[in-house]
């Protein structure tokens, strides 16, 4: 909350009281209570080490009814509440802002059925996303999306945040494999629509309100998702080239060579790749002999390896002659396959390591991607903010090139305002200029929540306000976040 001093706890909240925790003891057994100041901890400070609360009190449900009587209690008393998933959220909306109550879902991880005919999975949302792909991969599917965060993220999370990630070019978003979700609402409603139909055009489709609201609305309990079925046969080709526009000529290849078989085109940059040496990311190994000013991961899926290895040979044979490709590999085993994504799978953990992290998630039109790097470094060279024992010491660009999402990083000594100023609200101003959305896939939480406006107009504000307040008339479901409150 030292962040944000234009934030103050709204005093119609409940002080958690004596009273209350004895009430959670009566519904929860005890190793489901968290109150020791050193366990509450890891649930006060995010991924980020940037936005830290101060909870008293930490609740691990492990059904839906216990969530239910949470929720029905902490609204009666006005207690607010921030759910929590994996917290590995990069605006700061799954960690309290003061003393709200987290409710973890950690508890709540099991399968509860799969279809293996349709591939619809029904399961807890305190799933871990990679156990959930475990337990695919052994009935020959795969979930429909894929990130970094998949070893520690939940499911719930993932519905909550929307979250994108490396194959959404492929698989589409969660608003079209998301099937059906258990929400329960901040009076301890119940609404079950844990669907498995790929058709339902009865009445408005309620869980898509869900789906992003990262948590403000109410908790996801469970969740029914459309899974693939797992590829036969997959590639991986990592290219070295010299210019954003080299980048974009093979995206655009790509779309008409290896079309169906596409399933990831990934991107960084110069700084991206020093930083991973630099900072040694478990498992990436750049396999190129020197350094280029952009990178090209292509990932093919298909069922048949000839037909694959066939097209993705034609396509880069085509990049090299034309000289859109300085160099590059293809993965030869699962084990190259893997050390290529840790690289690109790796880089937000190497600019954490970098110093504090500015962390800007926009999308646009993927002619202007680069752009956004390129003014945002002239701009702190400009004043003089850039360089050795400088105010800041990277800017780095990667991201989804398929979705149009770039991830801009920009890496400082530490947080402060005068570095915060230099950036804001000037990245914001030049997003929508360039016609895109301040946050493509991380969401707003406390980061992003007072800058809305540059993405949604006031009456969708307006509206989007109205919802809140339908759905949560005490505002005690993550308060402080999402909604601008200036
Ligand atoms: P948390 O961080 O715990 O919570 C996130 C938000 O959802 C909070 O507002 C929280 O209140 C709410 N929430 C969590 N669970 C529930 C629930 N059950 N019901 C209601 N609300 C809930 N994001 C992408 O989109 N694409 C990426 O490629 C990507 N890569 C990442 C890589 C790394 C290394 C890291 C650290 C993060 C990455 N993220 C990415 C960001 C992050 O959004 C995702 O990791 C993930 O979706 C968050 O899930 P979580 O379970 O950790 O949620
Ligand atoms: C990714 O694509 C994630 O790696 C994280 O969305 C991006 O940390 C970031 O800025
Ligand atoms: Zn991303």
């Amino acid at each position: 909350a030292d962040k944000y001093p234009y934030l103050k706890r709204d005093n119609t909240f409940k002080k958690l009281s004596e009273e209350d925790v004895t009430y959670f003891k009566s519904i929860l057994v005890p190793s489901s209570i968290t109150q020791d100041s050193e366990d509450l901890e890891t649930f006060n400070v995010d991924w980020l080490n940037k936005y830290r609360g101060q909870s008293k009190l930490v609740l691990k449900p492990s059904s839906t009814e216990q969530v239910s009587k949470i929720l029905k209690y902490c609204n009666d008393h006005k207690l607010a509440v921030v759910p929590q998933g994996g917290n590995t959220g990069l605006v700061g909306g799954g960690v309290p802002v003061f003393d709200e109550i987290v409710v973890s879902m950690s508890n709540m991880n099991t399968v509860r059925s799969f279809d293996n005919v349709s591939g619809a999975l029904v399961c807890d949302a305190g799933c871990i996303l990679e156990v959930l792909d475990k337990y695919l991969e052994e009935r020959g599917y795969l979930m429909p999306l894929d990130l970094g965060a998949k070893g520690s993220c939940h499911i719930g999370g993932n519905v909550s945040t929307n979250a994108g990630g490396l194959r959404l070019l492929r698989y589409g978003s969660l608003h079209g494999t998301v099937l059906g979700l258990e929400v329960v609402l901040p009076d301890g409603t119940i609404l079950d629509n844990l669907s498995t139909l790929r058709k339902d055009n009865t009445g408005y489709d309620l869980k898509q309100l869900f789906i992003g609201a990262e948590g403000t609305l109410g908790v996801v309990t469970g969740v029914s998702i459309l899974a693939p079925k797992r590829p036969k046969a997959i590639n991986v080709a990592l290219l070295g080239m010299d210019t954003f526009d080299q980048v974009q000529a093979a995206f655009k290849r790509s779309k008409d060579e290896l079309s169906e078989i596409l399933s990831a085109f990934e991107f960084w940059d110069r700084a991206a790749i020093k930083l991973v040496k630099e900072h040694l990311v478990a498992g990436a190994n750049d396999p190129l002999e020197s350094l280029h000013n952009f990178y090209v991961l292509i990932e093919t899926s298909g069922s048949n390896k000839d037909h694959d290895d066939e097209k993705l040979n034609t396509y880069l044979e085509g990049l090299m002659g034309d000289e859109i490709v300085q160099d590059g590999v293809v993965a030869q085993d699962t084990t190259q396959i893997l050390n290529l994504w840790a690289i690109r799978e790796g880089i937000p953990e190497a600019c954490s390591k970098a110093g504090a992290v500015y962390k800007y998630d926009i999308s646009m039109p993927v002619p202007v991607l680069y752009q956004a790097v390129e003014d945002m470094k002239a701009r702190l060279v400009q004043s003089d903010a850039y360089g050795d024992g400088k105010l800041f010491t990277s800017v780095i660009g990667y991201g989804h090139v398929g979705d149009g999402n770039l991830h801009l990083n920009v890496a400082a000594e530490k947080f402060t305002n005068e570095a915060t100023a230099l950036i804001e609200p000037y990245i914001f101003e030049w997003t929508a200029g360039h016609s895109g959305s301040i946050s493509a896939e991380h969401g707003l939480g406390v980061s992003k929540n007072n800058f809305l406006h540059y993405s949604k107009s006031a009456s969708m504000i307006e509206l989007m306000k109205r919802f809140k307040e339908m759905l949560d008339p005490n505002g005690i479901m993550n308060p402080y976040k999402y909604l601008p409150d200036k």
